[in-house]
């Protein structure tokens, strides 16, 4: 018996298509053959795939990935075949505030148009009441989750985070604090000293901020891993392999976190497929020795306005690239459940779009987001029943997710407002 007999079907368009281009002579045939083999791709064949200007067949592909892990993940977790079908219909969302409590920061990222100096005009650091207040309002309007990172602030560190998620934790028990970047941890870490004056590891930094109510960290500061781009547009931040490292220190202490990268900064297309082979890598490894590692990939679009890429030649995502950069990450991170359309950066009809070329979720209602729309973005929230009218529009079933992935059945805020 072959592989490919043995294979479980799920008996979709996208499997019929896949097969056929498996038996066809299409230029992406050997992709179709290795994904019904469930064989993974190499770098070099995903390089194929970025570079393909086929896009309804890796858009096909891409589909049939999305649907066969959500088939497999619900075998794996017990459900029976009729529930896994139903899963490999769904789509994630969730309700959830982005709090950025300052944008104070010494680095200096070329793409970034958040950022202020101390004394530049804009600059701003909330207090601890202020930060807890948009918390709670949050909540009371039904808010799962607090996404929290801010700049590289020297006056706030490990202290004032602490402080931060404490109160946090005290005022609003049942949120889940998804926070700080692994760009942020090393800065924490730069500064923190314990009582004997002695610098702490990132160990004991993760640590604390658990002991504190840190529940996951977001997948940012990822950039893009290339060297040679990151010397170009940000050569003081934190390397790949520093960023992977944390990132592992973070899953061996038990925590789930996300991955991103931010394609659109004068990168090429084959670095982009380089920075998923890292994840891919770092991924294996976190799974093989942790009870924990990556949920999420976000590939991410950069934005203009307020930094002078555009000026600097720097050419920005067509509609093609967004899908293409979506497809291709479903495709390549076989060991990664989830990829996210961001619809705050692919704007909302491409991040529908995007349900049909591999990913599973458009993350949430955000409420108050500031770094893209710093750079452009024109929303910073939407409705609830935005979301959900933009997955059905896909002919996709909205399910609203708590940050590690349980649904939501009815959310408390979703009573509270039908017995109002
Ligand atoms: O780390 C900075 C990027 C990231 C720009 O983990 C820019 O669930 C576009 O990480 N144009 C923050 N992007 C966003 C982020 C994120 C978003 C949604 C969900 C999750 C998650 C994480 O935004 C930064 C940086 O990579 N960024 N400047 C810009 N001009």
């Amino acid at each position: 018996m072959t592989l490919l007999e043995k294979r479980t079907k799920i008996n979709t368009n996208s499997e019929l298509f896949t097969e056929e281009l498996a038996n066809s002579s299409h230029e992406l045939n050997f992709a179709a053959q290795k994904i019904l083999n469930q064989e993974r791709l190499s770098y070099e064949e995903g390089c194929k795939l970025i570079r393909t200007q086929e896009i309804f067949a890796l858009g096909h592909l891409a589909n049939y990935v999305r649907e066969r892990k959500a088939y497999e993940l619900a075998i794996k977790k017990g459900f029976d075949i009729s529930t896994a079908q139903k899963r490999m219909k769904q789509v994630w969302w969730n309700t959830n505030l982005h709090l950025n409590p300052t944008n104070i920061c010494i680095g200096s990222c070329d793409f970034c148009s958040f950022a202020r100096k101390p004394n530049q005009e804009g600059a701003y650091t909330m207090s601890i009441p202020e930060a807890i207040d948009r918390v709670v309002l949050a909540r009371a309007e039904g808010a799962t989750e607090v996404h929290i990172v801010g700049g590289l602030n020297p006056k706030c560190l490990i202290e004032y985070y602490g402080d931060l998620i404490k109160a946090i934790k005290q005022e609003v028990p049942d949120i889940h604090v998804k926070a700080f970047t692994a760009v942020e941890i090393d800065f924490f870490q730069q500064f923190a000293r314990n009582n004997n004056g002695q610098k702490l590891t990132y160990e004991e930094i993760f640590d604390a901020l658990i002991a504190a109510g840190l529940d996951s960290m977001p997948g940012g500061g990822a950039e893009i891993f290339s060297r040679q781009v990151r010397d170009e547009m940000c050569p003081d931040k934190i390397d790949a392999s520093l960023w992977v490292q944390i990132h592992q220190i973070a899953h061996s202490k038990g925590l789930k976190t996300n991955a991103t990268m931010l394609a659109g900064i004068g990168e090429e297309p084959e670095e982009r497929v380089e920075h998923l082979d890292i994840l891919r890598k770092a991924q294996d490894e976190s799974l093989a020795k942790f009870n924990s590692g990556f949920q999420t990939f976000i590939p991410l679009s950069c934005h203009y306005e307020g930094n002078d890429l555009l000026e600097r030649g720097v050419k920005p995502l067509t509609g093609f690239d967004q899908l293409k950069n979506i497809a291709v990450s479903r495709i390549m991170l076989d060991n990664f459940d989830n990829i996210k359309a961001y619809w705050i950066q692919l704007g909302e009809k491409m991040a529908q779009i995007a349900l049909s070329f591999g990913a599973n979720d458009l993350d949430g209602t955000v409420k108050a987001e500031r770094i893209t729309f710093a750079a452009g973005a024109r929303k910073r929230s939407l409705a609830e029943n935005t979301l959900i009218d933009l997955i059905e529009g896909a002919s996709l079933e909205a399910i609203e997710r708590d940050t590690i992935y349980n649904p939501i059945e009815l959310s408390k805020h979703k009573i509270a407002n039908a017995n109002n």
